[in-house]
C-alpha cells in the first residue's frame, strides 16, 4: 500500500490509539475547529484530529497530523531527538517518482462551472482573517524551462467559487519561477496538493537547491517512488494518492487582495497586493478528507522546524565536524531561535558554529551554542547553560541590519532585524565540574525497590 494520510491515520490507531482524537459530534470549519485546537493546545495536548462530522460539508478534516516530534518520529522511523539527522539522511537519497494512468485522486473530477470552493470544508482560524483558508495546500509548479518541479506550502485564501489568491515569499522558488513566467507575461500552470502522508509534507519543505526535482526528494523521503498521474486540465504530474487536487493557474501581471491571515508568529499579517490563482479543475478521491494546519499552533511551527534543523545541522557539520545536534524550539516558533550543541575541541569554534547558522538560515534571530552534556530539546538545560557559562562581554554575537523573516513583528521595514548568537560553553580547562550523586550508588540505590509508586 503507497503511503498516504490514509495508511498513515491507520498505521497511528494501530500502533499508538492515544495519538489520534475523534470528534464524532458537527463541527463548523468556521472557528469552531479553532476552538477545539485552542482548548487543546491551552492543555498542551497534541493528537492527530479527526473531525468525521464537518457542519455543512460531506468531507471529515484531519488536523494535527504532524504535531508533535513524536509522530513525525514514528514517520521517519527513528528517535524523536535524531529527526534532523534521519531527514539528512533520507534527503540525501532521492528517488525519481514514478506514472500511473489511473489514481484515486481522480475518482471525481470537476472543471468548468462544476468547480465551487465553497464545497470544500476550507477553515476560518481567527477572528481576523479575510476570508477562509487553505493552509494545508502544496504548490506543484514545473520550471517552464527545465520542467524541473518545486513544491511549497503557500496559504490560499478563498476569494470565490473559482478564484484563490496566494501569498508567494519574495525570493523563494515558487515567486522566482512565476517571476520569471510573468516577464513573458504568460501564466503559471500549478496543482495544489491537499491530504499527504506526514513523509510527503516533510520532503515537499526540504531545502533544496532549485535545480532538484522535489517530487524525487519527497520519495526519498517517503523511501518508496511517489506515484503521479497527468492532471487533468495543467501540464503537471500529480500525485496519485493525494486527497485533493486543486489544478490553476496564477495569472501574470494580476494583483488583488489577499489577507489578512493570522500567521505562526501568533500576529496577522496586513492585507497587501497579491497574486491570483483561477482554478480550472477541482479533483478528489470519492470520499476524500480534508487537511488543515492550524496556522500559529504547535503543528504549524514543528513541521517546518524538522526541515531547517536539517539544513542547520548540515551547515553547521561544515563549519564544526563535532556539531552534536540542533533545536528549533517551538518558544521561538521554530524559526527565530536554534538551540545547538557541540563537542568544543578549540576555543572558538562556539563562534564559528553561530556563523554558519546564520548563513544558513535567513529566518533565525537567536542562536544560542551549547556543550554536548546539553539536551538542546530541554529548553530549561539551556537556559541554565546560559546562566552559569555565558559572560556577555565575551561570548555575546550581535549583526544588525541583516535580513529577517518579514512576518517578525518586531522587525524593521522588509523584515530586517537584528541577530544575536550566544556562546553557551564553558572554557576548554579550569570550568568546575557538575555536581552529581557517585554513578555506583545511583545504579544500586533504586526507586523501583523504595518509592514504586514514582518510579514509572
Ligand atoms: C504550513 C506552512 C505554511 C507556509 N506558508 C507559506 C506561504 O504562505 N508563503 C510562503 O512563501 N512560504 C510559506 N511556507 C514556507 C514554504 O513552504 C517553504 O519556505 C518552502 O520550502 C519554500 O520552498 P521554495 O523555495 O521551493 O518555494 C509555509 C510553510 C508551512 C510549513
Ligand atoms: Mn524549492
Amino acid at each position: 500500500m503507497p503511503k498516504d494520510l490514509r495508511s498513515f491515520i491507520a498505521e497511528l490507531e494501530k500502533n499508538s490509539p492515544q495519538d489520534v482524537a475523534r470528534v464524532t459530534k458537527p463541527v463548523s470549519p468556521r472557528y469552531e475547529m479553532s476552538a477545539v485546537l485552542t482548548h487543546l493546545e491551552k492543555r498542551k495536548r497534541f493528537p492527530m484530529l479527526i473531525f468525521e462530522n464537518t457542519e455543512n460539508s460531506p468531507a471529515p478534516v484531519v488536523i494535527n497530523a504532524q504535531a508533535s516530534r513524536r509522530l513525525m518520529s514514528m514517520a521517519l522511523e527513528c528517535r524523536s531527538e535524531d529527526l534532523a539527522h534521519a531527514f539528512i539522511e533520507r534527503q540525501s537519497k532521492p528517488l525519481p517518482p514514478v506514472e500511473m494512468i489511473n489514481a484515486p485522486v481522480h475518482e471525481i473530477v470537476k472543471t468548468g462551472d462544476e468547480i465551487d470552493l465553497n464545497q470544500v470544508p476550507l477553515l476560518t482560524h481567527y477572528d481576523v482573517n479575510a476570508a477562509p483558508y487553505i493552509t494545508a495546500g502544496i504548490v506543484v509548479a514545473a520550471d517552464p524551462d527545465s520542467g524541473v518541479r518545486n513544491t511549497s506550502y503557500n496559504r490560499l485564501m478563498m476569494a470565490g467559487q473559482r478564484e484563490l489568491r496566494i501569498f508567494m515569499a519574495v525570493g523563494r522558488h515558487l515567486w522566482t519561477l512565476h517571476n520569471r513566467l510573468e516577464r513573458r507575461n504568460e501564466p503559471m500552470p500549478i496543482a495544489i496538493v491537499i491530504g499527504v502522508h506526514p513523509l510527503f509534507s516533510l520532503g515537499a519543505q526540504a531545502l533544496t537547491p532549485s535545480d532538484e526535482d522535489e517530487y524525487a526528494v519527497i520519495g526519498g523521503m517517503m523511501n518508496e517512488p511517489l506515484r503521479l498521474v497527468r492532471a487533468k486540465t495543467v501540464p503537471i504530474l500529480v500525485p496519485a494518492d493525494a486527497e485533493m487536487i486543486i489544478e490553476g493557474q496564477i495569472m501574470p501581471n494580476v494583483r488583488r487582495l489577499e489577507g489578512p491571515f493570522g500567521e505562526f508568529t501568533g500576529h496577522a499579517v496586513a492585507q497587501d497586493q497579491r497574486q491570483v490563482i483561477e482554478v480550472t479543475a477541482i479533483t478528489h478521491r470519492e470520499k476524500y478528507i480534508f487537511q488543515d494546519i492550524h496556522a500559529g499552533y504547535t503543528e504549524h511551527k514543528l513541521m517546518g522546524a524538522v526541515p531547517r534543523e536539517a539544513a542547520l545541522l548540515k551547515a553547521v557539520r561544515q563549519a564544526v565536524s563535532t556539531v552534536k545536534n540542533v533545536c528549533m524550539p517551538v518558544s521561538g516558533n521554530c524559526r527565530f531561535h536554534a538551540y545547538i550543541s557541540i563537542a568544543k575541541r578549540t576555543p572558538g569554534q562556539a563562534k564559528n558554529a553561530i556563523c554558519a547558522a546564520f548563513a544558513a538560515d535567513m529566518l533565525l534571530k537567536h542562536v544560542i551554542v551549547v556543550d554536548d552534556d546539553i539536551d538542546v530539546f530541554d529548553e530549561e538545560r539551556v537556559l541554565w547553560a546560559v546562566s552559569n557559562r555565558f559572560q556577555a562581554d565575551r561570548g555575546l554575537v550581535v549583526i544588525a541590519n541583516a535580513q529577517g523573516s518579514e512576518l517578525d513583528p518586531s522587525a524593521g521595514p522588509g523584515g530586517v532585524n537584528a541577530k544575536m548568537g550566544l556562546d553557551a560553553t564553558k572554557p576548554l580547562t579550569g570550568f568546575p565540574p557538575e555536581l552529581q550523586v557517585p554513578d555506583e550508588v545511583m545504579k544500586r540505590v533504586r526507586l523501583d525497590d523504595l518509592l514504586p509508586d514514582f518510579a514509572k
